[in-house]
């Protein structure tokens, strides 16, 4: 049994000198391989043990696995070693210089729809706004029910609002198709006054030239005891004229139609901005960017609040048109289409921070 003895130490110094000599991770794992493998000369020398007399098959049992802990424990020292030794040189070889200035034509742009939402969070925030936001599955009675919208209303057909799988308890929950349901969550729990923005991601089924599945709007609202149509008009001139920077925009309030609204307009606007734009359609040289109207009666009761002691306004804005009418992008189909060099043209570089007033 002197035979096993030597092969065990044989063992041991044929894989000492063949980890030193081995000049990576590779080579230390093909090693590891050839003595703890399958067929590795360890593992094979400890499937000879049991061809040995019982006796002698504990003692040497013990000494070969005492080799193989000593085994694993090279191994894995070695492969330490090699792996810093790796990483040191792929740290050095990759070395990058963060203090150079960034190559232009790789500095990261701005999407236009973010860059317009900061523009518009930033001016109703100056105006004395919170923006506030809510989710973007929602039940059926903060996205229609609670805004007057009641279930013959074609807006709640399969046709136009993205359901999902009705639930084991009979539960069927919507994407939100407006921000407003995140309104009627902030007057089912605050108290007036309000004055909030809700701004974020809508949803509607439709896909055109002029409409995307998924889309942005940023609505406004304001409830207090003594709030009126001048309210909201004064307010929405202040916003049109810092959105777009510049005083000489003429500005139409045209009836309008809202489930949610009572005394109801669309604003139309009418300057050289989309005149550059709105050269090809049906354009007439007035264009809708925002619907309002004084907040209906009956949205307020359902948020447990007395239309007799509360009124309010509200708004709603489509943020794509309005980042198209800004930044002169003509084909609203192109802002979602995955394409980099679109970003690298309308993409807008960060140190164009959002402005209220004046830029340039
Ligand atoms: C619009 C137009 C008019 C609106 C109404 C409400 C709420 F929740 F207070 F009833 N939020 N937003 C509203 C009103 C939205 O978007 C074109």
């Amino acid at each position: 049994m002197e035979e096993m003895e030597q092969s065990l130490r044989e063992l041991e110094m044929w894989l000492q000198e063949a980890l030193a000599a081995a000049d990576s991770v590779a080579a230390v794992e093909a090693l590891r391989v050839a003595t703890l493998g399958k067929k590795g000369r360890l593992t094979r020398l400890l499937q000879n043990l049991r061809h040995l007399p019982k006796k002698e098959r504990a003692r040497q049992g013990a000494a070969a696995n005492i080799l193989k802990k000593t085994a694993l424990h090279l191994i894995q020292t070695r492969l330490s070693t090699l792996q810093k030794a790796e990483l040191d040189a792929s740290l050095a070889a990759e070395r990058i210089d963060t203090t150079l200035p960034a190559r232009p034509e790789q500095m990261g742009r701005i999407h236009p729809v973010s860059q317009t939402l900061d523009e518009i969070m930033a001016i109703f925030g100056w105006m004395g706004f919170t923006a506030v936001e809510g989710p973007e599955i929602e039940d059926d009675f903060h996205n229609f029910t609670a805004l007057n919208i009641p279930p013959e209303h074609p807006a709640r057909q399969m046709h136009d609002t993205f359901y999902l799988p009705e639930r084991a308890d009979g539960k069927r929950f919507l994407l939100r198709t407006h921000t407003s349901p995140v309104q009627i969550r902030v007057l089912e729990t605050e108290r007036p006054p309000i004055h909030i923005i809700a701004p974020g991601r809508v949803y509607r089924r439709d896909s055109d030239m002029t409409h995307t599945p998924m889309f942005h709007q940023v609505e406004g609202l304001v409830v207090d005891s003594t709030i009126n149509f001048s309210n909201m008009k004064n307010c929405i001139l202040l916003f049109i004229n810092s959105f777009f920077e510049k005083y000489d925009i003429q500005i139409r309030f045209r009836p309008s139609f809202f489930p949610f609204t009572v005394l109801s307009a669309e604003v139309d606007i009418n300057s050289a901005i989309e005149k550059k734009l709105m050269t090809c359609t049906s354009y007439e040289g007035w264009l809708e960017i925002i619907g309002c109207g004084m907040v209906h009666p009956h949205v307020l009761n359902s948020c447990g609040l007395d239309p007799e002691h509360w009124q309010g306004f509200a708004l709603g804005m489509g943020v794509e048109r309005l980042a198209m009418l800004k930044y002169g992008i003509p084909d609203l189909r192109t802002f979602y289409e995955p394409d980099i060099r679109w970003l690298q043209h309308y993409g807008l570089l960060f140190m164009d921070v959002p402005s209220v007033f004046g830029r340039r």
